[in-house]
C-alpha cells in the first residue's frame, strides 16, 4: 500500500474515529492466534505516536496524555496481546530508548508526513533504531501519519526521505494513515500482527 491513496473516510464515532476495523483487518484478526508480542513504537515528538496508540485501544474514551519520557501501554487485537512502548522523540530522552530494545518482536516508527522539515531528523533516528542489534531482522512498520493535512508528502516521497525502500534485512511496510480518524491505522497493525505470527 506504499502509494495507495486514502479512501473516503469511513463512518466515524462522535469522537472522530472510525468505529470498526476494516474487512481486511477482521480477516487478519481471525487468522492470528494466542501470540504475545512486544511492539516498540518510536518516532519524533509530535509525530502522532500517542494518538495512534489511543486509537487502537479498545477503551477509546481515554484521554490522550502528552508523551513525557516514555510510557507503556497494553492492548489486544483479536487474541494477540500487544505491549506498546511509546517513547518521546525529544532528544533528551533518546538515550533511554535502547534500554527497552530487548525482548521486542516488532518495530513501529511514526512519522508526521506533513512536517517535511523534520524528515531528515526522523531519518537519523530511524537509522539509530534499526541499527540496534537487539532489533535486527524484526518486522518494521512505518506509519506515514497526518495524511489528512494538505502539506503531507506522498508516501513514496517519505519512503525515499527515510530510505526505507532500501531495507533488505527485514520485512517492512509503509502505511499511510490519519491517526485522528483511524484511517489506515488498523490496516498497518494488521500487517504487523500477521508478520509477527509468521516468524
Ligand atoms: P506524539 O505522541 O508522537 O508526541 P501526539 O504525538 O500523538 O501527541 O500528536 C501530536 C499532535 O498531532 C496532536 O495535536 C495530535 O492531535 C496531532 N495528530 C496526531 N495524528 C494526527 C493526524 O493524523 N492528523 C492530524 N491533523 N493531526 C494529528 P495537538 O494539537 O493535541 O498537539
Amino acid at each position: 500500500t506504499l502509494e495507495r491513496p486514502l479512501s473516503p473516510r469511513r463512518r466515524r464515532t462522535k469522537r472522530g474515529r472510525t468505529d470498526s476495523p476494516s474487512p481486511l483487518v477482521r480477516v487478519l484478526i481471525l487468522m492470528v492466534g494466542q501470540a504475545k508480542a512486544t511492539v516498540l513504537v518510536v518516532g519524533l515528538d509530535n509525530s502522532g505516536k500517542t494518538t495512534i496508540v489511543n486509537c487502537l485501544r479498545p477503551d477509546r474514551e481515554e484521554d490522550i496524555a502528552p508523551t513525557i519520557g516514555w510510557s507503556v501501554s497494553r492492548f489486544t487485537i483479536g487474541k494477540t496481546k500487544l505491549t506498546v512502548m511509546d517513547m518521546s522523540g525529544q532528544s533528551k530522552y533518546r538515550e533511554l530508548w535502547d534500554s527497552y530494545y530487548t525482548d521486542v518482536q516488532a518495530v513501529v516508527f511514526v512519522v508526521d508526513a506533513s512536517d517535511r522539515k523534520r524528515h531528515k531528523e526522523a531519518h537519523g533516528v530511524l537509522i539509530s533504531v534499526l541499527g540496534s542489534g537487539d532489533l535486527s531482522g524484526l518486522p518494521f512498520l512505518a506509519f506515514c501519519n497526518k495524511m489528512d493535512l494538505a502539506e503531507a508528502v506522498p508516501p513514496a516521497e517519505l519512503a525515499r526521505a527515510l530510505d526505507i525502500t532500501n531495507l533488505s534485512d527485514r520485512a517492512w511496510h509503509l502505511q499511510p494513515c490519519c491517526a485522528l480518524t483511524g484511517e489506515g491505522v488498523q490496516d498497518g497493525i494488521g500487517w504487523l500482527v500477521a508478520r509477527i505470527k509468521g516468524r
